[in-house]
């Protein structure tokens, strides 16, 4: 099976992968749907919501907080690099990215299109206000602050830069990943239940467009029937033995 796999991708002329939780796995970051336990009774479905913030949200920002803390001390694992080098190779064109963990962009892939945000960016709640928290070195003091975040421009809430149910997905990179899958010979779909849409479509675009599907995963997912190639695996391990 890897072999089948290892040949499609050296074959491929135009190859991308589209990841999800899974992938973050074995970096210590908490999937969705597998949560671990829950987060103070609630299940993370549940707070990504728009109703959730407007109802609580201190509770949805004391969520976020945690999760930016636990991912900020998380590091790319053998499946992010493994990505970066095959883009580097000229065999990957681009990762898309259902994850808001920043590890695809930390490990070096270049090309990456990030359809549900970036848990490290904050945006206004009212006017076009929006940060990157790594980049401009407000991190650590943003997550020792305990209050509601407000915007330094206009003094509204700010939100994290997330995709949350029933929300639009960010209509540039949306379109870009249509346009990517349309083209792409191979997916490689890594870790993801492939349960959340638009986002879903886009394993299913490349197969109806003629391109093959290689799957890897711990479970059976949404993607598993459309799958040619499933690689029942954790994903460091199963992008490892691609790589030799
Ligand atoms: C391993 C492993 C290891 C473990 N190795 N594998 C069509 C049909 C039905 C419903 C809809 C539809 N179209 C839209 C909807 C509604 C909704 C939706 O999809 N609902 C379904 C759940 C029923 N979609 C939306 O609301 C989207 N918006 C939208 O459609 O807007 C329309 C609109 C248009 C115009 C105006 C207004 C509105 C938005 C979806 C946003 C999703 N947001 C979240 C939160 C992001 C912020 C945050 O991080 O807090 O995104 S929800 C969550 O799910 C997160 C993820 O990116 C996403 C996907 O989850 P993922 O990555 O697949 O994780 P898991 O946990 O589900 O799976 C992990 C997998 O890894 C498992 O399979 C494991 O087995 C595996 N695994 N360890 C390999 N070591
Ligand atoms: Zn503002």
């Amino acid at each position: 099976m890897i072999e089948e796999a290892a040949k499609l991708l050296a074959r491929s002329r135009f190859a991308i992968a589209f990841t999800g939780a899974g992938i973050s796995a074995e970096s210590g970051v908490p999937t969705f749907r597998g949560f671990n336990g829950l987060w103070k009774k609630h299940r993370p479905e549940e707070l990504a919501t728009p109703e959730a913030f407007r109802k609580d949200p201190y509770l949805v920002w004391e969520f976020y907080r945690w999760r930016m803390d636990l991912i900020r001390k998380a590091r790319p694992n053998r499946a992010h690099y493994a990505l970066a080098e095959l883009e580097s190779m000229g065999i990957l064109k681009a990762v898309i990215t259902q994850n808001v963990d920043d590890l695809h962009r930390e490990a070096g892939t270049g090309n990456l299109i990030e359809l549900h945000g970036n848990i490290f960016r904050v945006k206004c709640t009212s006017c076009g206000y929006g940060e990157y928290l790594k980049e401009s070195g407000k991190l650590e003091e943003f997550l020792a602050q305990r209050n509601l975040p407000q915007c330094p421009d206009c003094g509204s809430l700010l939100r994290p830069d997330v995709v949350w149910f029933g929300e639009p997905l960010p209509r540039s990179a949306l379109n870009e990943a249509f346009r990517l899958a349309e083209r792409a010979d191979v997916v490689l779909v890594i870790g993801t239940s492939g349960v959340v849409y638009p986002a879903a479509y886009i394993p299913q675009i490349v197969k109806e467009t003629g391109g093959r599907v290689i799957e890897i995963n711990t479970e059976e997912s949404g993607i598993t029937p459309i799958a040619d190639v499933f690689l029942r695996c954790p994903a460091g391990e199963a992008m490892e033995k691609l790589m030799t």
